[in-house]
């Protein structure tokens, strides 16, 4: 899974970046600070405690382990991470994330760092807009003293970066147009179909994709045939349609402390909106690591672990940071990336392992793998995604709660933990 940071220049994307990766990159106030695209894993919270929870009840119920002990560091976490962690049965699951260039109005037809950073999207599965709600910049990203008028700098914003996405998809679909209206001419709308699927399989486009964004087209515009004679009107508007069903875009209205009010409440979107505060997330991820303070990404307050470490102003800075904190309820970044993953996005966490009483791999490591997927992804495209030989192989599977067998076709779903058989 990859989600993308997009828009335009310094409304902290970096700073969303590098708080939900703890990657150091390059941030400051100014347009353009970022030239290349940043990718990162960030780690979340599974929606559901992870099912060492259901294992240590078990192992606990038959006398085979102790009840937590009260300083156990783990908070009664059994299971053995290969990547990300677990404390107190919330398990974090690995989730890409791109970090990309400032867009600027005419990026599709070069202006800015142009069709680079576009084509630095094209593999993401949704896109979240990093917007300033406090008003500080223009639209490219000069830091100015306030906006006169933010909600319509917002409006502005937003619809600034649809504009640019649908006029990069319809450079794509009229570079091959006459080919596709050829193929609609002999084969009829089954031809639009796979043309449009084959034009933007480079973009990840699915069959599904296609079919709504035409679904949602045709309503519009009526029936498909003779594209041919379309004006570029409603060529665009097709483009339109298929951004939406590729680039979902879900909003972070971003510099929420510096905010008057809460101007977000005005923005039109398809996805989500959610006011974050990127600066204060990084400064506490920070804050944590160094061992100053205990803060868990997403909750409503933090911890000093030790005062008589600090001085006066440090004190002060995060007394003020822990209100603003509690008032906001939380700094939004992680909560957002949550709630695309497994909201939006309709992601759920399933736990391979190699055996279905102990949820142990082969080689005795308890719950080692946590694979971020689709909701209802079937048992044999599962094998294939732990391992092409699983996948190939594929005999059966058994659910590991149940401890049922299961065919190739069963759908996986939240939380399951799953064996495979296969041939070796
Ligand atoms: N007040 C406030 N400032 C923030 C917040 N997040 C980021 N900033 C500031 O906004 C400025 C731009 O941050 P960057 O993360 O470099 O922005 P960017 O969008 O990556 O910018 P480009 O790479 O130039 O496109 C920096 O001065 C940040 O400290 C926030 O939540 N609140
Ligand atoms: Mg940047």
């Amino acid at each position: 899974m990859r989600i993308g940071l997009v828009g335009k220049p310094n409304v902290g994307k970096s700073t969303y970046f590098s708080a939900a990766t703890l990657a150091k990159v390059d941030i400051a106030n100014y347009p353009f600070c970022t030239i290349d695209a940043n990718v990162g894993v960030a780690f979340l919270a599974a929606p559901q405690p992870c099912p060492c929870k259901d294992l240590r009840q078990r192992l606990e119920s038959d006398g085979r382990l102790e009840a937590t002990s009260e300083d156990d560091p783990r908070r009664g976490s059994i299971c053995e991470p290969r990547t990300g962690t677990c404390v107190g049965h919330i398990r974090l699951v690995p989730t890409f994330l791109v970090d990309v260039a400032g867009l600027v109005p005419g990026a599709s037809e070069g202006r800015g760092r142009g069709n680079a950073f576009l084509s630095d999207l094209a593999n993401c599965d949704a896109l979240i807009q990093v917007v300033d709600a406090a008003g500080l910049t223009d639209l490219e990203g000069n830091p100015i003293a306030a906006v006169d008028d933010v909600e319509f700098s917002l409006k502005e914003e937003t619809e600034f970066l649809t504009t640019e996405l649908d006029s990069w998809i319809y450079g794509i679909l009229t570079d091959g147009w006459s080919r596709g209206a050829r193929r609609v001419q002999a084969e009829g709308e089954k031809g639009l179909t796979s043309f449009l699927h084959e034009r933007f399989t480079g973009l990840g486009a699915k069959l599904s994709h296609v079919l709504q964004a035409l679904d949602g087209f045709r309503n519009e515009w009526g029936n498909l045939e003779t594209p041919w004679m379309w004006p570029d009107e409603r060529v665009l508007s097709l483009a339109s349609y298929l951004r939406k069903q590729l680039f979902p875009i879900h909003i972070a209205a971003n510099k929420a402390d510096s905010a008057k009010g809460t101007p977000w409440d005005s923005i039109t979107a398809t996805g989500l909106i959610q006011p974050t505060m990127a600066d204060m997330e990084l400064a506490l991820r920070r804050a944590d690591s160094g061992g100053m303070i205990s803060y868990v990404p997403g909750e409503h307050t933090f911890s000093i672990l030790d005062e008589s470490k600090l001085n006066p102003a440090q004190l002060n800075a995060l007394s003020s940071m822990k209100e603003k904190l509690s008032l906001a309820k939380g700094t939004g970044v992680s909560e957002l990336l949550s709630n695309v993953l497994f909201g939006a996005l309709g992601h759920v966490v399933v736990y391979p392992v190699a055996d279905e009483t102990a949820w142990k791999d082969s080689e005795g490591r308890i719950l080692p793998d946590a694979f971020v997927v689709p909701n209802g992804i079937e048992a044999k495209t599962l094998a294939f995604k732990v391992h092409t030989d699983l996948g190939n192989g594929f005999i059966k599977a058994v659910d590991g709660r149940t401890r049922r067998v299961v065919g190739s076709d069963h759908e996986c779903g939240d939380n399951d933990v799953i064996k495979i058989h296969a041939k070796s």
